[in-house]
């Protein structure tokens, strides 16, 4: 059974008052561009998107009860992996060509992966590890030692502390709570809130305070960047299929989507795609996982998602402008299964021998302004040459500017259209039906800011 995001905003009340009034400073936050005043991405905005892909990590009680969504009630004594090697994960992911990983420190049960101080509901009260475990430890450990980056989930939403539900003495059990992920374990690179918010065991309803947990993660580790539907710094893509808009902008308008948990048209049509002329940079994360749950449930085993279902995700995710965070959840043993690691292996494969063969590598570029949005880039290949897979790329340093494009081959002395658009961003990469061409032609016919070189390359495969 697989819940998703949709079936957690029939929990989510009107409207999510707010806590507090004032939105955090961004300690990170990159000036925008002096001329036009549009946005441009933050350092650590960049090299979150340049990795590309991230995997995620759904681990905890529900591993062992073979449920997606876990009540609060379950006991910590079930939570005993009899072989957890976080040093599996993380090299499973590196197969895979991922450079981070986020884990959920704590889902919706309340279940704390790590000995936390605010609660006796955690590792601390289970068998694992003799009650010394500590699995976010054993994850941050294995990201460092890797060389890949390390991102934390901890659900607002917890059904098992008593407090949830008395705003205040909750919210403080929260921030508590990501004080203590943000300094024992070194330098984390994505924090990650998702929206849910249900009923506590007391049945009443929590008013989260996002402006104070966003300046607490800020003032704690100011280099990371927190995921949400309201970022700051990230978006939710709006679906869990794991496709990003065809037109998908860095940018936003923050007044859409406020705070996380929101519904509608105009809050998924902006996660989706973003806004053409939003003010802040706020790049999507398309999340979604390798089997039909979030969490591992052995009926699924057979459901593994292939290596080329894997890679038309990579094409629907990264080739569109967005991070992928793709799903692998650990078995009971506490190790990604067999059939995720070969598959993971084998996506990592694919990937990487189709981008193996450029063709333009050693082409004569010309690149020509042809007005205030336009421009138009010429490659002549030195000789005819099979492409099957395209790749552009702009300069997003300096912000996000093409909405509208085509690429044009040559073949045989006539141009044939190849590939239109709307958005390029930080990459847009597809795959077209194979042709064999001596020349390749991208016309930018739309710009929010006058265009500057864009990266074309063509692939054999
Ligand atoms: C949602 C949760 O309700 C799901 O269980 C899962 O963790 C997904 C990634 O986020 O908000």
């Amino acid at each position: 059974m697989t819940l998703t995001r949709r079936d957690w905003l029939a929990h989510v009340a009107a409207a999510l008052p707010l806590a507090s009034a004032a939105w955090p400073r961004r300690a990170t936050g990159a000036p925008p561009s002096r001329a036009t005043g549009r946005p441009r991405p933050t350092a650590a905005q960049l090299a979150w998107q340049r990795d590309e892909l991230a995997v995620f990590v759904h681990f905890g009680v529900n591993t062992f009860t073979d449920r997606e969504w876990g009540d609060g009630r379950e006991s910590p004594a079930i939570f005993a992996p009899t072989a957890l090697d976080c040093r599996q994960w993380v090299a499973a992911a590196k197969a895979a060509g991922a450079r981070a990983l986020v884990l959920t420190a704590k889902h919706h049960d309340g279940f704390c992966l790590w000995p936390s101080d605010t609660t006796t509901h955690s590792v601390a009260a289970s068998p694992f590890r003799g009650g010394r475990g500590d699995v976010v430890r054993e994850f941050t450990d294995a990201c460092r030692a890797g060389g890949v980056r390390a991102g934390l989930y901890l659900s607002p939403w917890d059904r098992n502390h008593p407090a949830y539900g008395d705003t205040d003495a909750y919210n403080a059990i929260y921030r508590a709570q990501l004080t203590e992920l943000l300094t024992r374990y070194g330098p984390i690179h994505e924090v990650w809130f998702d929206g849910a918010n249900g009923e506590g065991p007391n049945g009443k309803r929590q008013v989260y305070d996002w402006p104070a947990t966003w300046n607490l993660v800020r003032q704690l580790q100011p280099d990371a960047v927190m995921f949400s539907d309201a970022g700051p710094d990230v978006r939710w893509i709006g679906n869990e299929r794991g496709v990003a808009g065809e037109t998908n902008w860095s940018t936003v308008d923050p007044a859409t989507v406020p705070v996380p948990g929101l519904d509608g048209d105009a809050v998924i049509r902006s996660l989706r795609e973003g806004d053409r002329d939003g003010t802040v940079w706020r790049p999507g994360e398309t999340d979604v996982s390798i089997r039909p749950g979030w969490f591992w449930h052995p009926a699924e085993d057979a459901a593994v998602r292939t290596p080329e279902d894997l890679e038309a995700l990579w094409f629907t995710s990264v080739g569109r402008n967005s991070k992928l965070l793709l799903n692998v959840p650990p078995t009971r043993e506490g190790r990604f299964h067999a059939t995720d690691v070969a598959h993971l292996e084998a996506f990592g494969r694919r990937v990487s021998t189709r981008f193996a063969r450029p063709v333009t590598a050693d082409a004569r570029a010309k690149w020509r302004t042809t007005g205030d949005a336009s421009a138009t880039l010429d490659l002549a290949l030195r000789r005819p040459a099979t492409i099957e897979t395209l790749d552009l790329r702009e300069r997003i340093e300096e912000g996000q500017r093409v909405a509208a494009f085509r690429v044009s081959g040559r073949v045989a002395g006539a141009w044939r259209p190849l590939l239109e658009g709307t958005t390029i961003g930080c990459r847009r990469a597809a795959r077209i039906a194979p042709i064999v061409a001596d020349a390749l032609r991208l016309e930018i016919t739309d710009a929010v800011e006058p265009p500057l070189p864009v990266a074309l390359a063509g692939f054999r495969g």
